[in-house]
């Protein structure tokens, strides 16, 4: 892709909700519709009460994400954390320069998508830009039934052999974006993973 679309795409959905000292890069990525946006809005909500317990209420309607969406949460420090569209997958590696974590998510209802989630997140892994970075795998969407549990999902993309070979520091968490449910381990992780690094 040209140099000059790529730069259009990012500033499509550009979006700068507060600003503060310092500042460190969190990338956001993932297959389409896993639940990426609702997660960003679900930490703007919760880091008020700073416990992670503030009160959710509906979901937010989400629109697919055209380009990229950068939030700025404060949590201490500022993180920038920048989703990437799940169509922009080809051209994810553009925005590895400078970041320190990374959040990777999975749809955990629908194993269908797993393979292919794997190998996202086997190409991300082996990026020497994203050596040094944080890595947090979500497994979103606990609230819906699922034929397959977290367990054997994990066992069928042998995450602990990957979590054992990968360079980065890697930690996994079950979350629902829509319920609450996990939000404040991973606002944790933010702040604990972004107060050393970034
Ligand atoms: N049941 C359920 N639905 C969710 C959850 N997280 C996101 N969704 C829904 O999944 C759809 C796609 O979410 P969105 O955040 O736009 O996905 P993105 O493409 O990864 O940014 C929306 O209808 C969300 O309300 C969750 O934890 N549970
Ligand atoms: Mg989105």
């Amino acid at each position: 892709m040209r140099a000059e679309l790529r730069v259009g795409l990012a500033c499509l959905t550009e979006l700068r909700v507060s600003s503060g000292a310092g500042s460190g890069m969190c990338l956001l990525l993932g297959a389409t519709g896993v639940g990426k946006t609702l997660l960003v809005k679900r930490l703007q909500t919760i880091l008020p009460s700073r416990d992670g317990k503030g009160d959710l209420g509906d979901p937010p309607l989400t629109r697919p994400t055209v380009g990229t969406n950068l939030t700025d949460i404060v949590a201490q420090k500022k993180i920038t954390i920048r989703e990437l569209g799940g169509c922009m997958g080809p051209i994810w590696s553009s925005y590895y320069g400078n970041c320190h974590s990374l959040l990777f998510m999975v749809d955990a209802s629908n194993p269908t998508q797993l393979s292919a989630s794997c190998v996202q997140l086997l190409g991300l892994l082996s990026a020497e830009e994203l050596a040094e970075a944080s890595v947090l795998i979500l497994f979103n969407k606990i609230d819906l039934p699922c034929y397959m549990t977290i367990e054997e999902m994990k066992s069928l993309i042998r995450l602990p052999d990957l979590i054992a070979c990968a360079k980065q520091n890697i930690t996994t968490v079950e979350i629902s974006a829509r319920k609450g449910t996990g939000l404040s381990d991973v606002l944790r992780w933010l702040q604990d993973t972004h107060r050393t690094n970034g």
